[in-house]
């Protein structure tokens, strides 16, 4: 298809795009109505409006669907009232309602606004919404202001403050009917901190936390960079939506018939939805399950445990699960005090007060002056202070964040005994867990309840097109196959090159000359660093943007081939963890691509760096971590074909302006088919330290070795250190240090020492559990992108423990011998190098 013409792939586009238009227009009006068997589509034929009836039902009901989903129904109108027959009707009444009509044009739905509106007008719009507008487009009605039991992106949940409409989802009753089933989802704004929360009826089943728009149940709204959650608080509303941070991916969220909440990703390649979230997450999400003046800990055995001054309230059985009633009374005036419980979900928002203004210490001495007042809490959760939330009844539905990423903590009342007897700490255990700190059973971490992971863009091609750039007198020629837009000038100079960035690719084409302008004749003053194939420039265009221009030097092994393989590759991808091309040139010798400018250079420049290692504060290593595992995930699973980058290492990942990640390089990254998994070279290139052992040695490669890679990577990152020319504790390199003291409990002694900050003590040991995870001998051992993504950001994931990783034996080791043996002449400064393996 790509080596289609252009004028060809257009009119047949057009053609195609004809008769979808003859077949299905978009919307309904007075005069046009849909009948069963007849259906809207959506501008950009993504949604679907028209009559279904789900699983074995016969019943029919009218409904909007996913079009390349059918069968994922994201809307119901008459959910509670089915048509019998297929006589049903959907059109537009004198007073403008939509209506649904069955049989003896019986009204079986409408949209039931109250005033009458000449010439409305029903559309089924692109972001799944079905809206009636006035003829001055006005939403008189929409369907995303009715929920079923899916809420899509854009959509809000939460209330209309003029109206009083609540918008929430109601589960289905089962999979053949979406009549209204037990669940609710809904979005609470009790005492203006709002919190999401699934209901059985009345009853509480499980709830996020509340949330101030920056935290959310103690962690920060937007962890990941899947999408991002929208706090929506004026006049008019209190409610919340959210927005993917890649605009192609398609996702959802979902009340499902047994109460869970999945959040669920649409996977282009396998056409199915991946489910990257659900919650409740584990037992301690569902709500209150530890009783009363308790703390769930999932890590924990037994999971549940009084607070400090409590104990359990079952004189037979003994755990906490029954909840938990106090040892002694408290003072009141006689001097109760008060225990900080940090990191915890905070309790349930029942029996509380709420003073927006009071600082945390007018707070305390608030609650010590009311003896019915059992704990408080800074309301906005973050730490400055303001504002009051005090409790009066039993705590209730505490949960503990054993993670590093937000915190929320309250202060506890005790009688004046307790404090002496007890840490600082809430909970009777806490003194144990001080002792096991380094164990890592403690991995086990709560959950995020605006989750997960999982990412993506199902990117297409980029379409930067850039365009008659002038520079000292030069056209900075582009060749923009997207736009079909050719100069003559353009041809000659094609026909004289005979290639351009790729055929199938829409890349501009930079002329040599132009390049030469930028980079003021490739000025030594601009050149940035050595790369594996060649000299990185930066340079600036006659607009003042800037761009790194990577020269293949002449004698460098990234040959017209390897050029194309990158530049075709790159310019498919879209992703914000991957380094943007913005365009090649090729002339004669000179083999050049042009990139976005990345300013703060390549993560080695920070990570083995002693003075600047510094500025990687934990926050910013973890951030990187996750933007390098998401770009990841991208290539082997989201992107439209399965890349396997081969040359994962510190010096490829480069830092935005902010210090996000990017990863580069793709000179030698290789596509899979659809059902490749792996693949054999005998031209085996990649940089010591970072290759799977069997890669290095048999030159087998799959995903599973950008897996070891990667997890190389992580422990560099959290370590600060080296994984080659490492002698320390007998350990052969970073590999075998790690295991070795991850063996001996001493998982925490890996982290960097310029990290000052020992909470992150346990996330770090978590991180440390996947990166061994990830550089397992054995590919089948290691697990795939998409559950390395899982277990990074959903905390409550159980971790595998690691075996003894590859290379991490002694010295004298066959495999570390045989390998680095090879490699030792051809390797410096981890450069990228080719090893041909006989075989
Ligand atoms: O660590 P650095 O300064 O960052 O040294 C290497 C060098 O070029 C060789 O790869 C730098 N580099 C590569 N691509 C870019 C880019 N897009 N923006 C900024 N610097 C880059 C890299």
């Amino acid at each position: 298809m790509g080596s289609l013409p252009f004028s060809y792939c257009f009119s047949s586009f057009i053609l195609f795009a004809s008769i979808n238009l003859l077949l299905a227009a978009d919307n309904i009006t007075q005069e046009v109505s849909i009948q069963d068997g007849e259906t809207l589509i959506s501008s950009a034929q993504r949604f679907e409006l028209g009559f279904f009836s789900p699983g074995n039902s016969t019943k029919r009901y009218l409904g909007i669907w996913y079009k390349k989903s059918p069968e994922t129904i994201v809307w119901v109108a008459n959910r509670n009232n089915p048509i019998l027959d297929s006589s049903g009707v959907l059109t537009i009444s004198e007073n403008g309602n939509l209506v649904l009509l069955s049989k003896a044009k019986n009204i079986v739905w409408s949209s039931n606004i109250s005033v009458k509106v000449e010439n409305t007008v029903a559309r089924l719009l692109d972001t799944g919404n079905f809206v009636l507008m006035d003829a001055s487009e006005n939403y008189r009605w929409q369907s995303f202001d009715y929920p079923s039991d899916i809420q899509l992106p854009g959509m809000k949940l939460g209330w209309n403050l003029k109206t009083g409409l609540e918008r929430y989802l109601t589960s289905w009753k089962t999979a053949d009917d979406p009549s209204s089933g037990d669940f609710t989802f809904r979005f609470n704004i009790n005492y203006l901190l709002p919190e999401l929360v699934i209901y059985r009826g009345s009853t509480k089943i499980a709830r996020s936390g509340p949330w101030n728009g920056v935290y959310f149940g103690g962690i920060p709204t937007n962890p990941n960079l899947i999408f991002e959650m929208i706090l929506v608080h004026n006049e008019a509303e209190f409610s919340y939506w959210y927005q993917p941070f890649n605009d192609p991916l398609v996702m959802l969220v979902k009340l499902t018939q047994s109460g869970m909440k999945q959040w669920q990703i649409w996977n282009e390649r396998s056409n199915k939805w991946d489910l990257v979230y659900s919650a409740p997450e584990d037992v301690c999400g569902n709500y209150g399950h530890c009783g009363a003046n308790s703390v769930c800990s999932i890590n924990k055995t037994p999971i549940c445990e009084c607070l400090n001054g409590f104990e359990s309230n079952s004189k037979f059985n003994q755990t906490s699960s029954q909840g938990c009633v106090r040892r002694l009374p408290l003072d009141c005036e006689e001097g109760d005090g008060f225990i900080k419980v940090d990191n915890v979900k905070v309790p349930d928002l029942v029996d509380v007060s709420l003073n927006e203004s009071m600082s945390l210490k007018e707070c305390e001495a608030k609650c010590l002056s009311n003896c019915s007042c059992k704990a408080y809490t800074d309301f906005n959760a973050t730490g400055d202070g303001s504002g009051c939330l005090m409790w009066f009844g039993d705590l209730i539905d505490i949960r503990k964040l054993v993670e590093n990423k937000g915190t929320q903590d309250f202060y506890l009342r005790v009688p004046a005994s307790e404090l002496k007897t007890n840490s600082s700490n809430g909970t009777s255990m806490d003194t144990e867990d001080k002792k096991n700190k380094g164990n890592r059973k403690l991995l086990w971490m709560i959950v995020t309840p605006i989750l997960s992971l999982a990412v993506v863009t199902l990117g297409f091609l980029i379409h930067h097109v850039r365009r008659k750039h002038r520079r000292k007198g030069e056209d900075l020629l582009l060749f923009d196959m997207h736009l079909g837009q050719k100069s003559g000038l353009e041809l000659t100079e094609e026909k004289k090159l005979g290639k351009n960035c790729g055929n199938e690719v829409k890349l501009p084409l930079f002329s040599f000359a132009s390049v030469c302008a930028a980079t003021d004749n490739f000025l030594a003053t601009n050149k940035l660093g050595e790369g594996g194939f060649g000299t990185v420039y930066k340079g600036t265009l006659l607009k003042g943007d800037q761009i790194a221009v990577k020269r293949l030097s002449r004698r460098s092994g990234q040959g017209w081939e390897e050029l194309k393989n990158e530049a075709m590759l790159i310019a498919k991808l879209q992703h914000k963890n991957l380094v943007r091309l913005l365009g090649c040139c090729i002339e004669q010798d000179e083999k050049i691509l042009i990139y976005e400018y990345m300013p703060n250079k390549s993560l080695d420049f920070f990570l083995f760096d002693s003075s600047k290692r510094k500025l990687l504060d934990w926050k910013t290593r973890i951030r990187i971590i996750e933007g390098i595992a998401q770009g990841l995930l991208y290539l082997h699973e989201f992107s439209t074909m399965r890349i396997i980058h081969r040359d994962l290492k510190v010096s490829n990942i480069l830092l935005d302006r902010d210090m996000n990640p990017k990863i580069s390089d793709f000179g030698i990254a290789r596509i899979f088919r659809e059902n490749e998994l792996q693949a054999n070279t005998r031209r085996i290139v990649g940089t010591y330290g970072y290759m799977s052992p069997e890669y290095a040695l048999e030159g087998i490669f799959s995903t599973k070795s950008d897996v070891f890679s990667f997890g190389v990577l992580l422990l560099e990152i959290v370590s600060g250190k080296k994984s080659t020319g490492f002698y320390q504790n007998e350990s052969p390199n970073l590999l075998g240090y790690a295991w070795n003291m991850w063996t001996s409990d001493k998982g925490s002694e890996l982290l960097d020492p310029e990290l000052e900050d020992q909470s992150s003590m346990i996330l770090l040991l978590r991180y440390v559990n996947v990166g061994l995870l990830c550089v397992q001998e054995s590919a089948k051992d290691r697990p795939s992108m998409t559950e390395v993504v899982s277990m990074l950001m959903n905390q409550a994931a159980i971790l595998p423990s690691p075996k003894q990783p590859a290379f991490s034996y002694v010295r004298n080791s066959r495999s570390v011998n045989s390998y680095s043996s090879k490699s030792e002449k051809c390797t410096v400064n981890n450069v990228t190098l080719t090893i041909l393996e006989a075989r």
